[in-house]
């Protein structure tokens, strides 16, 4: 039985082949994780298969009609319990924090609008809708996979033991330290000798104060809200008198 699983209301669900590659690919694999696509369009009862339509009171672009979407939900609700997640440009944005609370649930469903939106009496089957943040995209598909994606990989097994030590609460709320790799060097340019020492005490004090230095330099508003610890203030007052 799959962790979780997710269906995607949408229009274009070609579009969601991206998630049989890589991590969420794997996940899928595995069997930790279920991602279904349906196609809006086959619920339509239209002899045409219409899903849009001008608006009422006039004006630019097409309106996802209501009828198709409502039918679409309500059979996809006789297997998914889960919360209805509409991706929509007047949702809060989208959060870590969000994807941590969503990636303990066992079911969602995902409606992706089209067109300048939806028609709004579909609103009434939608528990919570989710912007990607303030730009515009070319539709709901857009925002929809990288959501699904932080989501997914928060679900124990998606990510194997090495892809997911950097969850751990030490690393919550900093940038991440530079990384190196082979060779040692490169035009010129040496790794750092700590990385080589093999001292893993020292190697972990200088990522820290690295992490610390760039969370600072590059994400102020992040470094203001930080706890710092003993050991971190230790780190950043020796720092700043070697200057
Ligand atoms: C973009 C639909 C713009 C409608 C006022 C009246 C889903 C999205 C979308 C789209 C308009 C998300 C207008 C961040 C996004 C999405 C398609 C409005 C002009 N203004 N998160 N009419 N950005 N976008 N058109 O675009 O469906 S989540």
């Amino acid at each position: 039985m799959a962790r979780m699983k997710i269906d995607i209301l949408t229009l274009f669900p070609e579009m969601f082949e991206i998630f049989n590659h890589s991590i969420i690919g794997r996940a899928i694999e595995k069997n930790i994780l279920d991602i279904s696509p349906h196609n809006i369009r086959d619920y339509a009862l239209n002899k045409h298969k219409k899903v849009d339509d001008y608006p009422y009171g006039g004006g630019a672009g097409m309106v996802m009609l209501t009828q198709p979407l409502v039918h679409c939900i309500k059979d996809i609700k006789l297997h998914n319990g889960g919360k209805v997640i509409f991706l929509g440009p007047r949702g809060n944005t989208f959060t870590q924090e969000i994807a941590k609370k969503l990636s303990t649930e066992s079911e969602l469903i995902f409606i992706c609008g089209h067109y300048e939106g939806i028609d709004e009496r579909t609103y009434e089957y939608i528990d919570m809708e989710l912007s990607l943040g303030d730009y515009v995209l070319t539709g709901g598909e857009m925002a929809c996979i990288p959501i699904v994606d932080s989501i997914c990989r928060l679900i124990p097994g998606v990510l194997s033991c090495s892809e997911s030590f950097m969850e751990e609460s030490f690393y919550d709320g900093v940038l991440e330290y530079p990384h190196y790799t082979r060779p040692e060097c490169f035009e010129g340019k040496k790794v750092p000798e700590v990385l080589t020492s093999g001292h893993h005490e020292n190697i972990r004090k200088w990522r820290r104060l690295q992490s610390l230095l760039i969370t600072k330099e590059k994400r102020p508003d992040m470094f203001q809200k930080l706890t710092l610890t003993k050991e971190d203030k230790k780190l950043l007052s020796k720092a700043s008198e070697g200057k």
